[in-house]
């Protein structure tokens, strides 16, 4: 499938309050086009929560719940819940929520949604930290990296919230980029036919954020897919498959480009030591022999 025969529908409308470049906003559009419009959205206070825009203005055109920053996936039970009540067994539920509102506030209620077994899709969109808010370090912010609370870089790893929804024995799991859009919308329409909770965190690589120029969007999204920074894979029946240029670099067939390329790039890393690039590289490698063993 190429870009060209995604569906022609629109469910992120123009003139809504995003910043240029904004990978949200991108990403967004591709997963409604999977989804169709028998899609409810629930959002936390997130930029989502923003680019929408005041009501009755909305820019989304498919139902949207706003709700409280840690409430996200526990509204999605209850949306979904009251859907069946009704008979209304065919809407997608989906959850929308940044990484601050997935990694760290929301985790309770995400791990409590996917225990349940609710039939929903959640999905994270990483942009690294709390853009909403200026520019806030999260569970999700790398290591080394600049945020307004990490002024000096940040000292602690990522965690990985992908492997902990894994691990609550959920159907389907997968990572995604937004310079990848046929991959994101092949994995939100398998996700959609799935049974049960199924989660998808894209990376989005966020402008103001990360300190580059908003024409970079997906020029550093695709880069850090190819440097192995960020890894694209599918997680079903037990399986992690790898996709697109991640399949390569973890089968040791694909020599992954120099992460100097990627974290040059983006002023949030200016002020890396050569000691803090190594960390970096000790990092990559031992996620990447950590994925070997599991694929
Ligand atoms: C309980 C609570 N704490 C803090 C806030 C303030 N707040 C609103 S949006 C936001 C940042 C959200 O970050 P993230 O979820 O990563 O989404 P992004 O802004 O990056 O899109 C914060 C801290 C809030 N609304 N509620
Ligand atoms: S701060 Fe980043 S994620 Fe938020 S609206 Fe702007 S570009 Fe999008």
């Amino acid at each position: 499938m190429a870009i060209k025969d995604l569906p022609k529908e629109e469910y992120v409308l123009q003139g809504n309050a995003a910043c240029p470049g904004c990978p949200a906003t991108i990403a967004l559009r591709t997963v409604l086009k999977a989804l169709g419009k028998k899609t409810i959205i629930t959002v936390p206070a997130s930029c989502s929560a923003v680019i929408q825009s005041l009501y009755p203005k909305t820019s989304f055109s498919v139902p949207t719940m706003n709700i409280a920053f840690e409430a996200a996936a526990a509204s999605a039970s209850g949306i979904k819940a009251a859907l069946h009540a009704e008979g209304k067994d065919d809407v997608t539920v989906m959850v929308w929520a940044g990484d601050g509102g997935s990694y760290d506030i929301g985790l309770q209620a995400l791990s409590g949604a996917l225990e349940r077994k609710t039939n929903f899709i959640y999905i994270c969109y990483n942009n690294q930290m709390y853009s909403n808010t200026g520019i806030q370090r999260s569970g999700a912010t790398p290591y080394g990296a600049w945020t307004t609370t990490t002024w000096a870089g940040k000292k602690e790893k990522a965690k990985n919230l992908a492997e902990i929804v894994m691990v609550h024995d959920t159907p389907y799991v997968a990572t995604a980029s937004i310079a990848y859009p046929t991959d994101l919308y092949r994995k939100v329409k398998k996700a959609k036919g799935i049974e049960g909770p199924k989660y998808i965190e894209i990376l989005c690589p966020c402008p103001p954020g990360w300190r580059f120029d908003m024409s970079k969007t997906v020029e550093i999204a695709r880069l850090a897919v190819e440097t192995g920074s960020w890894l694209m894979y599918e997680f079903e029946g037990g399986k992690l498959t790898f996709n697109g240029p991640s399949k390569g670099i973890i089968e040791g067939t694909k020599e992954a480009k120099p992460i100097e390329d990627w974290l040059r790039m983006q002023g949030r890393f200016r002020n890396l030591t050569d000691n803090d690039i190594k960390e970096i590289k000790n990092e990559l490698k031992e996620g990447w022999e950590f994925y070997q063993k599991k694929s």
